[in-house]
Parts: C-alpha cells; sequence; structure tokens
C-alpha cells in the first residue's frame, strides 16, 4: 500500500531516496524546477544527463517517460527525470500527465527506491492548471501498482498545495 503524501515545501530539501524532475526532452537543464534541481544538486547530475543524451537518448527523453540519475549533493540517492506534457486547450494530454507518474514509479522500483517526492509537473511553465493536473496525478499514483511505500506531493505554494489537497480528499 502506497501512502500518498501532499506536503508544502522545495522539492529540493526533501530527504527520499528519489525526487522526480520536471524536466524537459533535452534533460540539459532549465528553468522551474529543473534549475533549482541543478543548481542544488551540483554538477554531477547533469553529467549524467550529458552521458545518457549521447550513449542512450540522442533525440532527447519523449514526453511521458522517465530515466534516473544520481542526485548529487542533494539529500536524495536519484533524481528521476521525465518530461510533461505542455498544456494545450483543445487537445488532452492527460494519459501524458499521468505517465509521467507511472513511469516515474516504474523507475523508482527499478532503483528499490521506498519514498519519492514529486512536484507538480508541467503546472508551471508548461501551462497545466493545477485544479486539472492534480487528479490526474494521484489517480496515476493510486492506479500506479508500485512498491513504493510513500509518494509525497511537494508543492510550491498555497494555491498548488490547495489543487492537491483538495484532489488528495475528493478521492480518498
Ligand atoms: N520545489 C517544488 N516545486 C517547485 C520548485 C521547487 N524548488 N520550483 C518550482 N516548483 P516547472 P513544468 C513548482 O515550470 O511546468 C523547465 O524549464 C512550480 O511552482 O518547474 O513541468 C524544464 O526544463 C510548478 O508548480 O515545470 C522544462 O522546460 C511546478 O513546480 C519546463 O520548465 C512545475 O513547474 C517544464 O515545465
Amino acid at each position: 500500500m502506497t501512502e500518498i503524501r501532499v506536503v508544502r515545501g522545495d522539492i529540493t530539501a526533501q530527504e527520499v531516496d528519489a525526487l522526480v524532475n520536471a524536466a524537459n526532452s533535452s534533460l540539459l537543464g532549465g528553468g522551474g524546477v529543473d534549475g533549482a534541481i541543478h543548481r542544488r544538486g551540483g554538477p554531477a547530475i547533469l553529467e549524467e544527463c550529458r552521458r545518457l543524451r549521447s550513449e542512450h537518448l540522442p533525440d532527447g527523453l519523449p514526453t511521458g517517460h522517465a530515466v534516473a540519475t544520481n542526485a548529487g549533493r542533494l539529500p536524495a540517492r536519484w533524481v528521476i527525470h521525465t518530461v510533461g506534457p505542455v498544456y494545450a486547450k483543445r487537445d488532452d494530454r492527460s494519459e501524458l500527465l499521468a505517465s509521467c507518474h507511472t513511469e516515474s514509479l516504474r523507475v523508482a522500483d527499478e532503483l528499490g527506491a521506498t519514498t519519492v517526492a514529486f512536484p507538480a509537473i508541467s503546472c508551471g511553465i508548461y501551462g497545466y492548471p493545477l485544479h486539472l493536473a492534480a487528479p490526474v496525478a494521484l489517480a496515476a499514483v493510486r492506479s500506479a501498482g508500485t512498491d513504493v511505500a510513500e509518494v509525497r506531493f511537494v508543492l510550491y505554494d498555497d494555491t498548488a498545495l490547495a489543487a492537491f489537497e483538495e484532489a488528495l480528499h475528493s478521492h480518498p
């Protein structure tokens, strides 16, 4: 049984086995949570991302997929990078958003990670409305069939926290 928690905080400060990065397909860094993870984690994460790109992912990581690296100086063992969909009003991309969560947990299971922290994937620069993304994220984790004992959604501000709390409590 996976325990799901929703907390407010900075994901780079979480003491967990693995934290999930809302990356882009280049895996070479960016703004938002991606920028924060690389800044606080230091260059070892980017080095491994570069290696993954050149050895296994010449075209980058596709949307909805996930891949792990070391966590550099972060208080975690691994960073699991996933690429969320860019929100589009007239195109339902919720399956890709769900896939980010199930694929990240599949990678976590392969690693043997038992505690995993997620940010609100796609809800920043990629524009996914929080009230639409939160139920998709929670339903995906609930249906994932993972061995992960704790999934912690780490929300950066009150609005995101409220959206995830609402989604958690409306389908307990
Ligand atoms: N801890 C937790 N959540 C955070 C943090 C943090 N330190 N910093 C930001 N957030 P975003 P996306 C929240 O934009 O929408 C990057 O450039 C933020 O408030 O980081 O998936 C990538 O390289 C928001 O709720 O990710 C891609 O190009 C959530 O994290 C692109 O942005 C996600 O916002 C991905 O965009």
